[in-house]
């Protein structure tokens, strides 16, 4: 078995039922999440995201005042395992479509943008945020280590959120976002969501598509 298949290990049925799941999941709670990754690929992962450096990222985001307390890494080269996954998801999602009766998405759904996030022990994580406008479509999140709590909630009151509501979210799974375009939806498609309560060191690896970026395939 390759890499690609370690990954999936799915079956086309299982693919079937699962992508009607996750599309009808997407549209009630904007934020669904699922067991993704093999404990042996996401070891690997782990110990490829563990040998890079990380730069951190501006903690509080002007103008919103979102604190984001991660540092990420970006520059995945060629031979990157990462690459193979995100080139996978992007596979095995477009297989998926072709199930469906119509295409969930305005535009082609392409990759093109992937970073490694960094989240250390007792991190403050993310405040509430919603992802940037200008990332359509999909936004995935995979789960490569570490433990904390995601949530989505119905806005935020200064950096608190309100009314959160807790996304499973193990090491292996892989979230999901909508993003403007999924299933003709606008701007205000997009969960806002956050990070707390980092209690052991979290990777995470996130593919997103950034209209604001020509590159077509996947960085
Ligand atoms: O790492 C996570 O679990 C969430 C990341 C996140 O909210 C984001 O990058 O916008």
């Amino acid at each position: 078995m390759d890499a690609r298949e370690q990954i999936w290990g799915l079956r086309n049925n299982r693919q079937i039922i699962l992508i009607h799941e996750i599309l009808q999941r997407l549209k009630i709670d904007g934020a669904p999440s699922f067991p993704i990754l093999s404990t042996k690929i996401r070891e690997t992962l782990l110990q490829e995201a563990i040998s890079y450096s990380y730069q951190d990222r501006e903690k509080i985001v002007a103008p919103s005042g979102v604190i984001q307390d991660i540092s990420a890494y970006d520059q995945l080269p060629t031979n990157s395992l990462f690459r193979i996954l995100a080139e996978s998801f992007q596979i095995i999602l477009e297989s998926s479509f072709k199930f469906l009766p119509t295409y969930p998405f305005t535009t082609p759904l392409i990759f093109n943008e992937s970073v490694l996030q960094r989240y250390r022990t007792r991190s403050e994580g993310i405040t509430p945020h919603r992802d940037n406008i200008h990332c359509i479509n999909l936004i995935c999140i995979f789960i490569i280590a570490g433990r904390g709590r995601f949530y989505v909630c119905d806005g935020r009151d200064e950096r608190q959120p309100i009314n959160p509501r807790p996304i499973v979210t193990n090491p292996g799974d892989v979230i999901l976002m909508r993003g403007p375009g999924f299933m003709g939806m606008d701007k205000n498609c997009r969960p806002m969501h956050g990070i707390c309560n980092i209690t052991s060191e979290r990777y995470t690896f996130g593919l997103r598509q950034d209209t604001r970026k020509n590159n077509p395939v996947i960085i």
